[in-house]
């Protein structure tokens, strides 16, 4: 296929995923997209159903909202901002935790990616052809762990802090000497995609898109740099898990915190939602691309939009990643300031970590 024409279809698969109301995007092609989205007033699937909440669920009402950012602190994936819609839906109101997944194993007995045993004939199909094999001793079940050096180190080269640990997973968070044993409440991590997806299905429940996960995390509002107002920490208050010194060899907590708190340990936002924003990040069901942004802010009204068909990271292109969200615990005002709505992050679907884990949403009927 020639790459024209690669580009073409890659497109309209993109485009496909988002709903397109085409005869009011001829009739106002004029216009910059923002402009245009905001000019057009459309029906909202948003009231609250009747009835009890599902249990640890808040309603996320859904609506218009500004998505992306062009914000000075935001990456280039993040931009350009642009409206896009959503319908209501509910939404868990804290990350998944240790007790709560412990009940989803034991029920199942489903086993997580970290603790599989490595299928190389799998893995190398996201390597670059030709990737040697490592040896055996090397191929064993595990995941990444934040393993920090205790000296300043140059911060374009992550494989400083991070180290893959054989043995890692959700019930040995930092390997085989260590245990949950008394977290019962603290997200549970080292959760690949389809163990988050597994155990959604589990539940009677789903992944939230990119654009719903955004929206919740807004709180209602829009156009700040952060997602309770524009500053960090309002009056010295810390209103998420982030981390504070020197990234990543001093960390000095003055959240309190230095890796993962139990939930409830900071204040709600306004839809109810604990740990949106910080203590681990969360995934979100959208393929990652870094143009996503550009690519749905062309349409007139984005609504409900469930990303790309495909992912693509030119970073590491044979690598299939989903978008995940909300920054987490190991996020610096010096490294990378993720704690904002509008910050996405690619990572590769097998890919648990000590800093991953996720929440789920369910749809209103
Ligand atoms: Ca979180």
């Amino acid at each position: 296929m020639k790459l024209s024409a690669l580009f073409v279809f890659l497109i309209s698969l993109f485009l496909s995923s988002c709903q397109t109301e085409s005869k009011k995007q001829s009739e106002t092609s004029a216009s910059s997209p923002t402009e245009k989205a905001v000019s057009e007033t459309s029906v909202l699937t948003s009231a609250k159903p009747a009835g009890e909440a599902p249990e640890g669920m808040v309603w996320i009402p859904g609506g218009q909202f500004i998505m992306g950012s062009d914000h000075e602190t935001a990456t280039e994936v993040e931009g350009p901002a642009y409206t896009v819609e959503v319908s209501g839906f509910w939404m868990d109101t804290h990350e998944v935790t240790n007790a709560e997944f412990r009940e989803f194993a034991e029920a199942t007995g489903y086993v997580t990616v970290a603790e599989r045993p490595i299928n190389w004939e799998e893995m190398k199909k996201q390597l670059p052809p030709g990737t040697p094999k490592p040896p055996d001793e090397v191929l064993q079940p595990g995941s990444l762990i934040f393993d920090p050096p205790n000296h300043a180190v140059p911060l374009h080269d992550y494989s400083q802090w991070w180290s893959w640990k054989i043995g890692a997973n959700w019930r040995q968070p930092k390997g085989p000497d260590s245990s949950i044993k008394g977290k019962d409440n603290f997200p549970v991590t080292h959760i690949a995609y389809e163990d988050a997806q597994a155990y959604a299905d589990w539940a009677g429940k789903r992944l939230p898109t990119e654009a719903e996960y955004e929206f919740a995390a807004q709180g209602g509002t829009t156009g700040q740099a952060f997602a309770w107002g524009d500053e960090l920490t309002p009056s010295g208050k810390y209103l998420a898990n982030f981390f504070q010194g020197d990234f990543p060899h001093k960390n000095v907590s003055i959240d309190g915190f230095a890796s993962a708190s139990p939930f409830k340990s900071f204040p709600p936002n306004k839809y109810g939602l604990y740990d949106i924003i910080g203590n681990v990040w969360e995934w979100s069901s959208d393929w990652y691309r870094p143009d996503t942004h550009s690519q749905q802010s062309k349409i007139t009204i984005c609504r409900n939009p469930t990303g790309p068909e495909q992912s693509y990271d030119p970073q590491e292109p044979f690598t299939p990643k989903r978008v995940i969200k909300g920054g987490s615990y190991l996020c610096s005002d010096q490294y990378c300031s993720n704690y904002r709505p509008s910050a996405r992050m690619a990572t590769a679907v097998d890919s648990g970590q000590e800093h991953l884990g996720f929440r789920c949403v369910k749809d209103a009927g």
